[in-house]
Protein backbone atom coordinates (compact mmCIF):
# COMPACT_ATOMS: atom_id res chain seq x y z
CA UNK A 1 0.00 0.00 0.00
CA UNK A 2 1.41 3.61 -1.03
CA UNK A 3 0.42 5.32 2.18
CA UNK A 4 2.96 7.67 2.31
CA UNK A 5 1.79 9.61 -1.24
CA UNK A 6 -1.42 10.01 0.39
CA UNK A 7 -0.66 11.45 3.49
CA UNK A 8 0.08 15.04 2.45
CA UNK A 9 -3.77 15.67 1.02
CA UNK A 10 -4.80 13.65 4.75
CA UNK A 11 -2.93 16.16 6.77
CA UNK A 12 -3.93 18.85 4.73
CA UNK A 13 -7.46 19.62 6.77
CA UNK A 14 -6.03 19.64 10.10
CA UNK A 15 -2.44 21.73 9.39
CA UNK A 16 -3.51 25.28 10.66
CA UNK A 17 -5.30 23.83 13.76
CA UNK A 18 -2.18 22.10 14.55
CA UNK A 19 0.19 24.89 13.50
CA UNK A 20 -1.51 27.45 16.56
CA UNK A 21 -1.06 24.46 18.80
CA UNK A 22 2.74 24.03 18.41
CA UNK A 23 2.99 28.18 18.61
CA UNK A 24 1.91 28.56 21.79
CA UNK A 25 3.30 25.54 23.30
CA UNK A 26 6.61 26.32 21.68
CA UNK A 27 6.00 30.13 23.04
CA UNK A 28 5.31 28.72 26.57
CA UNK A 29 8.57 26.21 26.47
CA UNK A 30 10.45 28.84 24.86
CA UNK A 31 9.98 31.37 27.56
CA UNK A 32 11.69 28.88 30.13
CA UNK A 33 14.98 28.62 28.10
CA UNK A 34 13.73 25.51 26.52
CA UNK A 35 15.05 24.32 22.71
CA UNK A 36 12.04 22.97 21.25
CA UNK A 37 13.42 22.69 17.90
CA UNK A 38 15.63 19.99 20.05
CA UNK A 39 12.82 18.44 21.37
CA UNK A 40 11.33 18.28 18.41
CA UNK A 41 14.30 16.66 16.77
CA UNK A 42 15.41 14.21 19.64
CA UNK A 43 11.54 12.58 18.81
CA UNK A 44 11.81 12.45 15.68
CA UNK A 45 15.38 10.83 16.16
CA UNK A 46 13.46 8.28 18.28
CA UNK A 47 12.82 4.47 16.60
CA UNK A 48 11.63 1.37 18.37
CA UNK A 49 11.95 -1.29 16.51
CA UNK A 50 8.24 -3.78 15.97
CA UNK A 51 8.36 -7.42 17.19
CA UNK A 52 6.97 -9.74 14.07
CA UNK A 53 4.45 -11.19 16.49
CA UNK A 54 2.72 -8.26 17.29
CA UNK A 55 1.50 -7.80 13.95
CA UNK A 56 -1.31 -10.84 14.35
CA UNK A 57 -4.15 -11.52 16.75
CA UNK A 58 -2.69 -13.00 19.61
CA UNK A 59 -4.89 -14.85 21.67
CA UNK A 60 -4.84 -15.63 25.49
CA UNK A 61 -4.25 -19.92 26.67
CA UNK A 62 -8.50 -20.07 26.33
CA UNK A 63 -8.54 -18.87 22.27
CA UNK A 64 -8.30 -16.65 19.73
CA UNK A 65 -9.95 -14.56 17.83
CA UNK A 66 -8.42 -13.33 14.23
CA UNK A 67 -8.68 -10.36 13.58
CA UNK A 68 -8.29 -10.75 9.69
CA UNK A 69 -6.20 -9.50 7.03
CA UNK A 70 -3.21 -10.58 9.51
CA UNK A 71 0.27 -11.34 7.53
CA UNK A 72 0.75 -14.80 6.79
CA UNK A 73 4.51 -14.34 6.02
CA UNK A 74 8.08 -12.41 6.60
CA UNK A 75 6.91 -10.57 3.64
CA UNK A 76 3.79 -9.21 4.53
CA UNK A 77 5.14 -8.56 8.06
CA UNK A 78 7.24 -6.17 6.56
CA UNK A 79 4.71 -4.44 4.67
CA UNK A 80 2.88 -3.85 7.72
CA UNK A 81 5.45 -2.49 9.48
CA UNK A 82 6.24 -0.40 6.84
CA UNK A 83 2.85 0.85 6.85
CA UNK A 84 3.27 1.83 10.74
CA UNK A 85 6.27 3.49 9.98
CA UNK A 86 4.97 5.72 7.04
CA UNK A 87 2.23 6.52 8.56
CA UNK A 88 3.90 7.37 12.16
CA UNK A 89 8.09 8.07 11.22
CA UNK A 90 8.49 6.11 14.20
CA UNK A 91 9.00 2.95 13.90
CA UNK A 92 12.11 2.16 11.25
CA UNK A 93 12.65 -1.30 12.54
CA UNK A 94 11.40 -4.31 12.53
CA UNK A 95 12.38 -7.35 14.87
CA UNK A 96 12.60 -10.87 14.16
CA UNK A 97 12.22 -14.18 15.97
CA UNK A 98 13.35 -17.33 14.64
CA UNK A 99 12.12 -19.79 13.80
CA UNK A 100 8.69 -18.21 12.98
CA UNK A 101 10.87 -15.69 10.32
CA UNK A 102 13.57 -17.58 8.62
CA UNK A 103 13.73 -16.16 5.38
CA UNK A 104 14.34 -18.24 2.45
CA UNK A 105 15.51 -15.13 0.46
CA UNK A 106 17.89 -13.05 2.02
CA UNK A 107 18.75 -10.78 -0.27
CA UNK A 108 14.27 -10.22 -1.16
CA UNK A 109 13.64 -9.48 2.46
CA UNK A 110 16.75 -7.15 2.99
CA UNK A 111 15.13 -5.25 -0.57
CA UNK A 112 11.76 -4.95 0.80
CA UNK A 113 12.92 -3.96 4.40
CA UNK A 114 14.71 -1.45 2.38
CA UNK A 115 12.08 -0.26 0.39
CA UNK A 116 9.81 0.57 3.51
CA UNK A 117 13.04 2.77 5.14
CA UNK A 118 13.49 -0.39 7.74
CA UNK A 119 16.32 -1.58 9.49
CA UNK A 120 16.88 -5.32 11.27
CA UNK A 121 16.66 -4.49 15.11
CA UNK A 122 17.72 -6.87 17.47
CA UNK A 123 16.40 -10.67 16.47
CA UNK A 124 15.18 -13.03 18.63
CA UNK A 125 15.95 -16.48 19.39
CA UNK A 126 13.61 -19.57 20.49
CA UNK A 127 14.07 -21.99 22.86
CA UNK A 128 10.96 -22.55 24.53
CA UNK A 129 8.63 -24.80 22.08
CA UNK A 130 9.94 -27.69 20.68
CA UNK A 131 10.14 -27.08 16.45
CA UNK A 132 8.60 -29.93 14.13
CA UNK A 133 11.53 -32.55 13.98
CA UNK A 134 13.65 -31.43 16.65
CA UNK A 135 15.77 -33.62 18.22
CA UNK A 136 15.21 -32.93 22.12
CA UNK A 137 12.37 -31.36 24.15
CA UNK A 138 12.65 -28.38 25.99
CA UNK A 139 9.92 -29.50 27.71
CA UNK A 140 12.19 -29.77 31.21
CA UNK A 141 14.37 -26.39 30.06
CA UNK A 142 16.58 -25.35 27.17
CA UNK A 143 19.75 -22.79 28.38
CA UNK A 144 19.58 -24.46 31.81
CA UNK A 145 18.24 -27.98 30.64
CA UNK A 146 20.21 -31.10 32.45
CA UNK A 147 19.76 -33.64 29.68
CA UNK A 148 22.97 -32.09 27.69
CA UNK A 149 21.17 -32.68 24.10
CA UNK A 150 18.38 -30.12 24.77
CA UNK A 151 21.15 -27.78 26.06
CA UNK A 152 23.59 -28.07 23.09
CA UNK A 153 20.29 -28.08 20.60
CA UNK A 154 19.30 -24.67 22.61
CA UNK A 155 23.22 -23.01 22.41
CA UNK A 156 23.64 -24.25 18.47
CA UNK A 157 19.65 -22.44 17.88
CA UNK A 158 21.03 -19.62 19.23
CA UNK A 159 24.33 -19.43 17.33
CA UNK A 160 22.20 -20.40 14.08
CA UNK A 161 20.02 -17.49 15.26
CA UNK A 162 23.13 -14.98 15.07
CA UNK A 163 24.30 -16.16 11.45
CA UNK A 164 20.59 -15.55 10.41
CA UNK A 165 20.95 -12.12 11.87
CA UNK A 166 24.18 -11.65 9.96
CA UNK A 167 22.76 -11.97 6.70
CA UNK A 168 20.02 -9.30 7.55
CA UNK A 169 22.22 -6.51 9.39
CA UNK A 170 20.93 -7.05 12.73
CA UNK A 171 23.59 -6.34 15.40
CA UNK A 172 22.15 -8.03 18.54
CA UNK A 173 20.77 -11.51 19.66
CA UNK A 174 17.78 -11.24 22.63
CA UNK A 175 17.85 -14.24 24.67
CA UNK A 176 14.16 -14.57 26.22
CA UNK A 177 14.27 -18.08 28.62
CA UNK A 178 11.35 -19.71 29.81
CA UNK A 179 13.15 -22.15 31.77
CA UNK A 180 11.91 -22.22 35.28
CA UNK A 181 9.53 -24.91 37.61
CA UNK A 182 5.96 -24.96 38.15
CA UNK A 183 6.71 -26.51 41.54
CA UNK A 184 8.77 -26.24 44.60
CA UNK A 185 11.78 -28.86 44.69
CA UNK A 186 11.40 -29.68 41.20
CA UNK A 187 15.03 -28.70 40.13
CA UNK A 188 17.89 -27.89 41.79
CA UNK A 189 18.50 -23.68 41.59
CA UNK A 190 22.00 -23.43 41.46
CA UNK A 191 22.38 -26.37 38.95
CA UNK A 192 19.92 -24.67 36.88
CA UNK A 193 21.76 -20.90 36.74
CA UNK A 194 25.19 -22.46 36.79
CA UNK A 195 23.94 -24.72 33.04
CA UNK A 196 22.10 -21.29 31.98
CA UNK A 197 25.77 -19.30 32.81
CA UNK A 198 27.88 -22.10 30.88
CA UNK A 199 25.51 -21.95 27.81
CA UNK A 200 24.95 -18.38 27.65
CA UNK A 201 28.94 -18.24 27.88
CA UNK A 202 29.10 -20.35 25.07
CA UNK A 203 26.85 -18.37 23.25
CA UNK A 204 28.51 -15.16 24.00
CA UNK A 205 31.74 -16.70 22.36
CA UNK A 206 30.00 -17.40 18.93
CA UNK A 207 28.77 -13.54 19.01
CA UNK A 208 30.64 -11.40 16.25
CA UNK A 209 32.98 -8.74 18.03
CA UNK A 210 30.10 -5.69 17.18
CA UNK A 211 27.25 -7.76 18.25
CA UNK A 212 24.96 -7.15 22.03
CA UNK A 213 23.87 -10.14 23.64
CA UNK A 214 20.82 -9.12 25.29
CA UNK A 215 19.68 -10.76 28.78
CA UNK A 216 15.80 -10.30 29.03
CA UNK A 217 14.36 -11.55 32.67
CA UNK A 218 10.85 -12.63 33.79
CA UNK A 219 9.82 -13.26 37.33
CA UNK A 220 7.31 -16.13 36.40
CA UNK A 221 4.92 -17.95 33.20
CA UNK A 222 4.97 -19.86 31.72
CA UNK A 223 6.39 -21.24 35.12
CA UNK A 224 4.67 -20.64 38.27
CA UNK A 225 7.21 -21.40 40.68
CA UNK A 226 10.71 -20.27 39.26
CA UNK A 227 11.93 -18.60 36.20
CA UNK A 228 15.61 -19.11 36.30
CA UNK A 229 16.31 -15.51 35.05
CA UNK A 230 13.91 -14.59 37.05
CA UNK A 231 15.10 -10.89 37.64
CA UNK A 232 17.08 -7.82 37.03
CA UNK A 233 19.96 -8.90 39.31
CA UNK A 234 20.39 -12.44 38.04
CA UNK A 235 20.33 -11.08 34.28
CA UNK A 236 23.07 -8.80 35.37
CA UNK A 237 25.11 -11.29 37.05
CA UNK A 238 24.45 -12.98 33.82
CA UNK A 239 25.45 -10.22 31.87
CA UNK A 240 28.61 -9.66 33.82
CA UNK A 241 29.90 -13.38 33.70
CA UNK A 242 29.34 -13.06 29.63
CA UNK A 243 31.31 -9.83 28.86
CA UNK A 244 31.22 -6.20 27.94
CA UNK A 245 28.90 -6.86 25.27
CA UNK A 246 26.46 -8.61 27.33
CA UNK A 247 23.70 -6.34 28.78
CA UNK A 248 20.06 -6.22 30.64
CA UNK A 249 16.70 -6.42 28.68
CA UNK A 250 14.18 -4.86 30.59
CA UNK A 251 10.07 -6.01 29.52
CA UNK A 252 8.27 -3.38 31.06
CA UNK A 253 5.73 -6.52 32.18
CA UNK A 254 8.39 -8.59 33.59
CA UNK A 255 7.83 -7.36 37.39
CA UNK A 256 6.29 -8.36 40.24
CA UNK A 257 3.17 -5.72 41.22
CA UNK A 258 4.95 -2.36 42.20
CA UNK A 259 8.46 -2.86 41.19
CA UNK A 260 10.35 0.60 41.01
CA UNK A 261 11.10 -0.23 37.36
CA UNK A 262 12.62 3.28 37.23
CA UNK A 263 14.85 2.75 39.46
CA UNK A 264 16.10 -0.59 38.00
CA UNK A 265 16.53 1.29 34.53
CA UNK A 266 18.81 4.42 36.57
CA UNK A 267 20.53 1.55 38.32
CA UNK A 268 21.73 0.01 35.00
CA UNK A 269 22.48 2.57 33.48
CA UNK A 270 25.04 3.62 35.87
CA UNK A 271 26.32 0.55 35.39
CA UNK A 272 26.65 0.43 31.82
CA UNK A 273 24.45 -2.48 31.23
CA UNK A 274 20.89 -1.37 30.70
CA UNK A 275 20.69 -2.71 26.75
CA UNK A 276 17.29 -3.26 25.52
CA UNK A 277 13.82 -2.37 26.23
CA UNK A 278 10.14 -4.02 25.61
CA UNK A 279 7.40 -1.30 25.94
CA UNK A 280 3.96 -2.41 27.14
CA UNK A 281 1.51 -2.03 29.79
CA UNK A 282 0.23 -4.58 32.21
CA UNK A 283 -2.51 -4.14 35.36
CA UNK A 284 -1.58 -7.64 36.91
CA UNK A 285 1.44 -9.26 35.11
CA UNK A 286 3.28 -9.65 31.97
CA UNK A 287 -1.01 -8.63 30.19
CA UNK A 288 1.36 -7.29 26.99
CA UNK A 289 -0.83 -4.53 26.80
CA UNK A 290 -0.68 -0.85 24.78
CA UNK A 291 2.05 0.75 25.85
CA UNK A 292 0.62 3.76 27.79
CA UNK A 293 -3.46 2.74 28.49
CA UNK A 294 -3.10 1.17 32.29
CA UNK A 295 -0.02 3.30 34.18
CA UNK A 296 0.56 6.41 31.94
CA UNK A 297 2.82 8.16 34.80
CA UNK A 298 4.81 5.11 35.71
CA UNK A 299 6.14 5.13 32.14
CA UNK A 300 7.05 8.94 32.19
CA UNK A 301 8.67 8.41 35.50
CA UNK A 302 10.94 5.34 33.62
CA UNK A 303 11.33 7.69 30.61
CA UNK A 304 12.69 10.69 32.96
CA UNK A 305 15.31 8.24 34.13
CA UNK A 306 16.24 7.09 30.86
CA UNK A 307 16.56 10.36 29.50
CA UNK A 308 18.48 11.40 32.37
CA UNK A 309 21.12 8.09 31.59
CA UNK A 310 21.08 8.98 28.12
CA UNK A 311 22.35 12.80 29.02
CA UNK A 312 24.66 11.54 31.96
CA UNK A 313 25.87 7.92 31.51
CA UNK A 314 27.91 7.14 28.62
CA UNK A 315 29.18 4.03 30.07
CA UNK A 316 25.64 2.88 28.78
CA UNK A 317 25.19 1.96 24.82
CA UNK A 318 22.63 3.53 22.48
CA UNK A 319 19.75 1.28 23.86
CA UNK A 320 17.31 -1.32 21.64
CA UNK A 321 13.81 -0.31 22.05
CA UNK A 322 10.56 -2.88 21.30
CA UNK A 323 7.48 -2.67 21.78
CA UNK A 324 6.25 -6.55 22.88
CA UNK A 325 2.81 -6.57 22.77
CA UNK A 326 0.32 -9.00 22.09
CA UNK A 327 -3.55 -8.13 21.11
CA UNK A 328 -6.05 -9.80 21.79
CA UNK A 329 -9.31 -7.62 20.89
CA UNK A 330 -7.87 -4.58 18.71
CA UNK A 331 -6.78 -4.45 15.71
CA UNK A 332 -3.05 -5.36 15.53
CA UNK A 333 -1.92 -2.07 13.71
CA UNK A 334 -4.37 0.06 15.59
CA UNK A 335 -2.71 -0.99 18.74
CA UNK A 336 0.75 -0.36 17.97
CA UNK A 337 -0.13 3.02 16.66
CA UNK A 338 -1.40 3.86 19.68
CA UNK A 339 1.54 2.43 21.65
CA UNK A 340 4.18 4.38 19.55
CA UNK A 341 1.93 7.70 20.31
CA UNK A 342 1.77 7.01 23.52
CA UNK A 343 5.99 6.42 23.84
CA UNK A 344 6.72 9.24 21.85
CA UNK A 345 4.40 11.69 24.42
CA UNK A 346 6.02 9.48 27.50
CA UNK A 347 9.63 10.90 25.93
CA UNK A 348 8.02 14.09 25.18
CA UNK A 349 7.16 14.98 28.68
CA UNK A 350 10.42 13.22 29.63
CA UNK A 351 12.30 15.59 27.64
CA UNK A 352 10.35 18.32 29.32
CA UNK A 353 11.88 17.81 32.54
CA UNK A 354 14.17 20.56 34.34
CA UNK A 355 17.07 18.48 35.16
CA UNK A 356 19.37 21.49 36.35
CA UNK A 357 16.34 22.87 38.61
CA UNK A 358 15.65 19.38 39.99
CA UNK A 359 19.14 18.63 40.86
CA UNK A 360 18.98 22.28 42.75
CA UNK A 361 15.49 21.14 44.75
CA UNK A 362 16.80 17.70 45.14
CA UNK A 363 20.22 19.39 46.69
CA UNK A 364 17.75 22.32 49.13
CA UNK A 365 15.42 19.07 49.85
CA UNK A 366 12.58 21.26 49.03
CA UNK A 367 10.49 17.60 48.13
CA UNK A 368 7.64 19.63 46.75
CA UNK A 369 9.25 21.60 44.17
CA UNK A 370 10.97 18.26 42.77
CA UNK A 371 7.43 16.86 42.53
CA UNK A 372 6.16 19.93 41.35
CA UNK A 373 9.08 20.17 38.36
CA UNK A 374 8.31 16.37 37.38
CA UNK A 375 4.46 17.12 37.15
CA UNK A 376 4.48 20.48 35.26
CA UNK A 377 6.72 18.44 32.59
CA UNK A 378 3.87 15.52 32.90
CA UNK A 379 0.63 17.60 32.37
CA UNK A 380 1.98 19.52 29.69
CA UNK A 381 0.19 18.64 26.52
CA UNK A 382 3.06 17.53 24.28
CA UNK A 383 0.89 16.01 21.18
CA UNK A 384 1.74 19.32 19.26
CA UNK A 385 5.62 18.10 19.09
CA UNK A 386 5.08 14.43 18.86
CA UNK A 387 2.73 15.96 15.84
CA UNK A 388 5.32 18.28 14.64
CA UNK A 389 8.16 15.46 14.57
CA UNK A 390 5.72 13.39 12.84
CA UNK A 391 5.46 16.06 10.23
CA UNK A 392 8.87 17.12 9.67
CA UNK A 393 9.58 13.60 8.69
CA UNK A 394 6.52 13.26 6.23
CA UNK A 395 4.51 11.24 8.36
CA UNK A 396 0.63 11.91 9.15
CA UNK A 397 -0.44 14.32 11.89
CA UNK A 398 -3.31 12.08 13.12
CA UNK A 399 -2.03 8.40 12.70
CA UNK A 400 -4.81 6.81 13.88
CA UNK A 401 -7.41 9.10 11.74
CA UNK A 402 -4.87 8.55 8.62
CA UNK A 403 -5.04 4.54 9.11
CA UNK A 404 -8.79 4.54 9.37
CA UNK A 405 -9.31 7.45 6.72
CA UNK A 406 -7.26 4.95 4.16
CA UNK A 407 -8.69 2.03 5.17
CA UNK A 408 -5.66 -0.02 5.44
CA UNK A 409 -7.42 -2.52 6.83
CA UNK A 410 -10.05 -3.40 4.48
CA UNK A 411 -7.39 -3.12 1.63
CA UNK A 412 -4.94 -5.99 3.69
CA UNK A 413 -8.11 -8.02 4.15
CA UNK A 414 -9.03 -7.97 0.35
CA UNK A 415 -5.52 -8.87 -0.53
CA UNK A 416 -4.76 -11.05 2.00
CA UNK A 417 -8.39 -12.95 2.64
CA UNK A 418 -10.35 -13.26 5.79
CA UNK A 419 -9.02 -16.23 7.50
CA UNK A 420 -5.75 -15.69 8.11
CA UNK A 421 -3.25 -16.77 11.19
CA UNK A 422 -0.31 -14.84 11.66
CA UNK A 423 2.74 -16.93 13.26
CA UNK A 424 3.69 -15.85 16.60
CA UNK A 425 2.39 -16.44 20.10
C1 LIG B 1 8.19 -13.16 26.87
O1 LIG B 1 7.40 -13.03 27.81
C2 LIG B 1 9.09 -12.10 26.48
O2 LIG B 1 8.46 -10.87 26.68
C3 LIG B 1 9.73 -12.13 25.10
O3 LIG B 1 10.43 -10.93 24.94
C4 LIG B 1 8.85 -12.17 23.91
O4 LIG B 1 7.54 -11.84 24.18
C5 LIG B 1 8.96 -13.46 23.24
O5 LIG B 1 10.31 -13.75 22.93
C6 LIG B 1 8.15 -13.51 21.99
O6 LIG B 1 8.11 -14.75 21.65
ZN1 LIG C 1 9.70 -9.14 26.10
ZN1 LIG D 1 6.86 -10.98 28.08
ZN1 LIG E 1 5.03 -8.94 27.89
Amino acid sequence: MQVRTQLSSLNQSGLSRHDSDYDHLSDRLSSRGLSVEDVVSQLADFQVAIPSWALGAGGTRFGRFSFYGEPGNLEQKIADVGILHALTQTAGAVSLHIPWDTPTDYAAVRDLAREYQLVFDAINSNTFQDQPGAEHTYKHGSLSATDEGARQQAIDHNLEVIAIGEKLGSKSLTVWLADGTTFPGQRNFQKSLTQTEDSLKQIYAGLPSDWKLYIEYKPYEPNFYSTVIQDWGTSLMLANACGDRAYTLVDLGHHLPNSNIEQIVSTLMLKGKLGGFHFNDSKYGDDDLTVGSIKPYALFLIFSELVYGMRNNPQNPDLAWMIDASHNIKDPLEDLIQSLEAIQEAYAKALLVDQTKLSAAQEAHDVVLCQEILQDAYRTDVRPLVQRARLNRGGALHPLRAYRALGVRDELIRQRGKHTVATGL
